[in-house]
């Protein structure tokens, strides 16, 4: 069945689901990155993280503990390495593979900071004014945000770009920043052309895949669940234990009417499609899959199974997090080899770039 055609337009928009068109394996190369900011959830692992590991086996792939992001807002340092180490050991307890992918901490790699350099001299403040992320995070005290919080999208193009890489597979949040790392690259091509040269940069194309793109808090289903949420029943981390999956998925908020036959009658039940979702993608199977074997039953019987999912699903991530964790240096020496092999791609590229815009190397 064609999930897309059964999905109602609003929705449709709302969660932007690009399939994975046929790619071209060979050339195709990913970026994306991750936060050290605090717990992972289930929304970096089904909005990104899940979809990382299936990418990673046929395309060349490269995932960034984006710590130079984390700092846009302020971070105590110790817990910025802690967490560094934590989101490391997630992806790879997730089944990122670090010798089939390049894994490392972004500050390791100083051809980010002097790329997006570059780019805020071709970025406009116009276009960085339009950005929701920057508007939704600095809230109502703009003038007190960091300019690195203004500029984050800047440096995300610069991540992406270095790389030259051809697609980003992210959660719907972030398909703004891709588009303006597209704009950013079109208008660094534009400025630098010169006769017979090729675009230096290709355009980006985002990746947002799988059944739950926006995954929801489940204390208010309009919101995304987020690490900086102030309440920590509005998401499941991967961290939690059995008893604490349980007691939030039984506690997430939800409606009196039963589970319908279609998606279109889910329109005006936010929480309840957002935990439909989460059970279609940790089952992997369509929305109408999962709706044709709930319909008619109420959050009773439904939130048990979802819960059994869950914790089926979770449950070795945090068990072998926890192993990996224990060997911490481990963990510098996968990061410490993986931003060796990410330079071996940045150092050339910013090179030419270097050499493009006129500098003297
Ligand atoms: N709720 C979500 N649903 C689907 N995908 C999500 N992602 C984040 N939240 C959801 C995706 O996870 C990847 C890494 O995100 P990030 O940690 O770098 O930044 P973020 O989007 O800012 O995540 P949070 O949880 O909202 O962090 P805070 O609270 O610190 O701002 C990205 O691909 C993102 O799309």
């Amino acid at each position: 069945m064609n999930y897309m055609n059964s999905y109602p337009r609003n929705l449709r928009k709302q969660n932007n689901i690009m399939i994975n068109s046929k790619l071209n394996l060979s050339k195709k190369r990913i970026f994306s990155g991750i936060q050290p900011t605090g717990n992972l959830h289930l929304g970096n692992y089904l909005g990104a993280i899940k979809n990382w590991v299936n990418l990673q086996r046929d395309i060349s792939s490269i995932f960034s503990i984006v710590d130079l992001h984390a700092i846009t807002v302020p971070q105590e340092p110790s817990k910025l390495k802690s967490s560094t180490h934590e989101v490391t050991a997630a992806i790879i307890a997730s089944g990122i593979d670090p010798k089939k992918a390049i894994v490392f901490n972004q500050s390791s790699v100083k051809e980010h900071a002097e790329l997006a350099w570059m780019f805020n001299c071709v970025c406009r403040i116009g276009w960085l004014n339009r950005m929701t992320q920057f508007k939704e995070k600095a809230g109502k005290n703009r003038e007190n945000a960091t300019v690195g919080l203004y500029g984050y999208p800047v440096l995300m193009a610069a991540d992406i770009l270095l790389y030259k890489a051809t697609h980003v597979p992210v959660g719907d949040d972030q398909k703004q920043h891709i588009e303006l790392a597209r704009d950013i690259a079109s208008s660094f091509n534009n400025m630098f052309a010169r006769d017979g040269q090729k675009d230096f940069f290709s355009l980006p194309e985002p990746q947002i895949l799988g059944q739950a793109t926006r995954v929801m808090s489940l204390r208010d289903g309009t919101k995304k669940m987020s690490k900086s949420d102030a309440s920590d029943a509005s998401r499941i981390n991967l961290t939690d234990t059995k008893e604490e999956i349980s007691n939030k998925i039984k506690k997430a908020k939800t409606d009196p009417h039963p589970l319908p036959e279609t998606i279109e009658e889910l329109s005006t039940r936010p929480e309840a499609l957002n935990l439909i979702n989460i059970y279609s993608s940790l089952s992997n199977q369509s929305i109408d899959q999962t709706l044709s074997q709930f319909c008619g039953q109420g959050f009773s019987f439904f939130k048990p199974k979802l819960i059994d999912l869950a914790i089926e699903t979770l449950n070795p991530i945090s068990f072998e997090m926890r192993k990996l964790l224990n060997d911490r240096k481990e963990i510098d020496k996968i990061l410490r080899n993986g931003a060796d092999n990410a330079r071996k791609i940045a150092e050339p590229v910013l090179k030419q770039v270097k050499e493009i815009v006129g500098f003297v190397i």
